[in-house]
């Protein structure tokens, strides 16, 4: 029990190692949960975090060309309108050191860290029911309690490398992008060998093969991309950002995905072929995620989708000097934006290069990695000084599911979730009390821009804390049958949609070998979400038990989830 309580502002006093509410990570998630139950709520707070920097995924994702597909006016926190005053993004998409810049920002703006314990993994927590109170121990060994854990660990930091056969054999270096040095890897003249085509290894292709010797990418499941357009921000469009804060506000909170755009009204079949072209023309010279939002019926129509997949192949082999090269990369198996779909630079302009070649897995699958290199099915080796996986995370579930989580009578969260993740809103696991999850399975978290779900997770956890303490509740947890309907209703919006059929996405778990196929975040749209949240709470928290229950919110949701208001908006 190395730390001293400082007991942010006004909570009682405790023993060393006490605090009112224990979060696990100190990336977006965390630290605004910090400032909300520490700074509004006078509760003493203390986040543990096992890298000694806030910045959370973008702590450790620091790989060749990493940066966010979420436009950076919308990629902000909203809550304050100091932070947005007086933070200037310099480019269209953030690039990761720029992300870390800005969280330092808002930690030191908002005095957090004096709160954050850095260096410090959390190994086990464990909740004791005569005590009401959660345990947390740490790799290092140290003991810290609290009454409310908070889990704030992230969608994507449980990285995925997959166990290839002779990947200890291997003589040369090899990095997962979710890992990478924080000094860098020099490619200077090296023979690089990138596993992996999902966003991080079309974001890291281009950028690596400007300096590598040679670039060979091994591509299993072929890709959609789309190019970013990313720039520098204008004095004008700088200025627009700050002057309007509040429309811009209004826009993320209103758009299923909480991008800052609207998603078109019109359906492909609407407009005759020459417009469709000209539309989708005029997206793709837009760029990003806004391409996605040319159409309105993208994940809701098959034929739809067909006819903006044959548009996005034929860019492909336009780019694409080498005919086979070019038929490889156009090979795509899924709906376009079933699984997330990726945003370039020079992504597919990078295979005219000399110095980069791409295998097709397809036709001939990795059989092992060797001291020298890769060797494929046919026996073909290639010989490698570096090999970097790009190979994505155990994402959603993975997180928690790295920690010893144990709730009442001794249930693991490992047995509570043995066949896929259960949560109620992503917000709650029943048979653990007490304990909230930002951004948990169930939420709709990585079909959105970020922080706008982190920041109405954080705010519902701060309210609904609030109101325990003031109405003398001890306990919180959602019934088994909200979960039960809850879960059903995340299955029943993802199948409204086309994102089930990318039957390989880590939305499902299925890049995972063990994993359960479950589809996990929830596609029902953000705005609607928030409405089924603030509905539930407006019940008397329908569908949580309080105290036991007796008297309270005890309760199972309508499995139609239909709050007066909430259109039905598939957040895709
Ligand atoms: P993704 O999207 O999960 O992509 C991982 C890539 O790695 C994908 O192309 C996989 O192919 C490939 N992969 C994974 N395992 C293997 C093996 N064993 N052999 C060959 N290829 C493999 O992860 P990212 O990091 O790119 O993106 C994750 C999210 O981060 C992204 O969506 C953004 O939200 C930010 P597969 O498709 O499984 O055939």
């Amino acid at each position: 029990m190395a730390m001293t309580n400082r007991d942010g502002n006004g909570g009682e006093a405790k023993p060393d190692g006490e605090f009112d509410a224990l979060i696990i990570g100190a990336g977006f998630s965390g630290l605004y949960q910090l400032h909300c139950l520490r700074d509004r709520l006078g509760l003493s707070a203390r986040v543990l975090e096992t890298a000694d920097d806030v910045g959370g995924t973008w702590y450790w994702n620091r790989y060749p060309g990493a940066r966010c597909d979420s436009e950076s006016h919308s990629y902000s926190y909203y809550f304050s309108k100091e932070l947005l005053d007086e933070w200037e993004w310099t480019e269209r998409y953030p690039a990761q050191p720029e992300i870390m810049r800005y969280l330092r920002f808002v930690a030191d703006r908002l005095d957090l860290r004096r709160d954050i314990q850095f260096e410090t993994k959390v190994r086990a927590c464990t909740y004791d029911e005569a005590e009401n109170r959660w345990h947390v121990e740490t790799e290092a060994g140290e003991h810290f309690v609290a009454t409310y854990l908070i889990s704030a660990v992230g969608c994507l930091s449980a990285t995925n490398v997959p166990d290839i056969p002779g990947r200890d054999d291997f003589e040369g270096e090899w990095y997962h992008t979710g890992e990478w040095p924080h000094d860098g890897v020099d490619f200077h003249g090296k023979r690089v060998g990138q596993i992996g085509t999902g966003s991080t290894g079309i974001q890291a292709v281009p950028v690596i093969a400007e300096t590598a010797g040679q670039l060979t990418v091994f591509q299993r499941t072929a890709n959609y991309s789309v190019p970013a357009r990313n720039g520098p921000l204008t004095p004008e469009r700088k200025r627009w950002m700050r002057e309007k804060q509040d429309e811009i506000r209004e826009i993320i909170r209103s758009t299923p995905n909480a991008h800052p755009f609207r998603i078109s009204e019109t359906k492909v079949f609407d407009v005759d072929e020459d417009e469709r072209r000209a539309l989708m023309e005029k997206a793709w010279e837009t760029g990003g995620l806004r391409f996605r939002a040319c159409f309105q019926d993208l994940l809701t129509s098959k034929a739809s989708n067909d006819v903006v997949a044959a548009f996005l192949k034929d860019k492909i082999r336009e780019i694409v000097k080498d005919k086979e090269t070019a038929e490889a990369l156009a090979d795509i198996d899924h709906p376009y934006a079933a699984k997330r779909p990726p945003i370039d630079t020079n992504y597919f302009e990078t295979f005219n290069r000399d110095n980069v070649t791409l295998i097709n897995l397809r036709e001939d699958p990795i059989r092992r990695i060797t001291p020298r290199g890769i060797r494929l099915k046919s026996g073909r080796e290639i010989a490698l000084d570096v090999i970097v996986f790009a190979t994505g995370f155990d994402a959603m579930s993975g997180p928690l599911l790295r920690i010893d989580v144990t709730g009442r009578d001794g249930l693991t969260i490992q047995e509570a979730w043995s066949a896929g993740p259960r949560t109620y809103l992503g917000l709650q696991v029943a048979g653990f009390p007490n304990m909230f999850t930002v951004t948990g399975p169930g939420s709709p978290s990585v079909l959105c821009n970020m922080p706008v779900p982190i920041e109405q997770h954080v705010e519902w956890i701060t309210d609904c804390i609030a109101y325990m303490r003031k109405n003398g509740i001890s306990t919180i947890e959602p019934s088994e049958d909200a979960v039960e309907s809850w879960v059903a209703h995340v299955n029943d919006c993802a199948n409204k949609t086309l994102l089930p059929e990318a039957g390989h996405s880590w939305y499902l778990g299925a890049n995972v070998p063990g994993k359960p196929r479950v589809f996990m975040p929830y596609a029902g749209g953000m705005a609607r979400y928030r409405a089924i949240c603030e509905d539930i709470v407006a019940k008397g928290y329908e569908g949580f038990v309080m105290d036991g229950g007796e008297g309270q919110a005890a309760g199972t949701r309508p499995a139609d989830f239909t709050p007066a208001g909430a259109a039905d908006q598939p957040g895709v």
